[in-house]
């Protein structure tokens, strides 16, 4: 039998857990272990505010990845980094302006305001990133006639860039996803992630989102069914 004092502690306690739902006890915070990576996805000016792509907040995320970085041996950045004149600028299709949708040989193509061109200082990773142990950063979307929001295949959807093969050369199997923009790259490099059959998740409060055309809910639910977990920075152990 409880006594008053045992029934009292347990209301208490499920009284705590009630109030805070979002909070993982430490005990079930996620481990960061020698298998994981941190991808570190377009932290870059241009989608910075004051950027030609900017995604709302996302400066947001820099103190947080910095922050989460702490707890991992394993991190890669990627960088988009495309050709002047490039397939996905609005700029290169007479007539057509940014966030129209086109029509490419590989599928639909949103089109962007000029960003990321290759060298200058919009393409440059943002200078309040603080992650000296980053192992690798990988460029992506280099090629004039072909976009890459994935870090991992263009969006032909068959030229690799290596990463999945580098991922496991080095024996990294679960990837931790953070970074710019929610709805593109990082839903994307997630989705592939999983396809390639790493253990994925997104870190929700490490990413912002552009949202067009109702691309965030969409990303969401793709990467939900694709089996990518959504997690918070505070999911993980410190
Ligand atoms: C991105 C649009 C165009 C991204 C890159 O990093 O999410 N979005 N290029
Ligand atoms: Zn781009």
């Amino acid at each position: 039998m409880l006594n008053r004092r045992q029934i009292l502690a347990t209301l208490k306690a499920t009284a705590i857990a009630g109030l805070m739902p979002g909070m993982a006890r430490a005990a079930d915070k996620i481990a960061i272990d020698n298998e994981s990576v941190l991808l570190v996805i377009d932290v870059q000016n241009c989608f910075l505010p004051g950027g030609s792509l900017a995604v709302k907040d996302g400066d947001q995320v820099v103190p947080v990845i910095n922050r989460i970085a702490k707890s991992f041996v394993n991190v890669v950045m990627t960088q988009d980094w495309h050709t002047v004149g490039h397939v996905s600028f609005a700029s290169s299709h007479s007539g057509k302006k940014p966030f129209e949708v086109i029509d490419l040989s590989y599928g639909k193509q949103v089109l962007w305001p000029d960003h990321c061109v290759q060298g200058t200082e919009g393409a440059a990773l943002s200078k309040d990133l603080n992650i000296p142990q980053a192992e690798l950063i990988l460029r992506k979307g280099f090629h004039k006639d072909v976009d890459s929001y994935s870090a991992f295949t263009e969006a032909d959807g068959k030229t690799s860039t290596g990463l999945a093969k580098y991922l496991e050369a080095r024996g990294l199997r679960r990837v931790f996803v953070a970074g710019l923009a929610t709805d593109f790259c990082v839903a994307w490099s997630a989705l592939d992630a999983r396809k390639a059959g790493f253990e994925t998740y997104v870190i929700e409060d490490a990413c912002r989102g552009i949202d067009t055309q109702g691309s965030l809910a969409k990303a969401w639910a793709d990467m939900d069914k694709a089996g990518v977990k959504r997690i918070q920075s505070s999911d993980i152990a410190a």
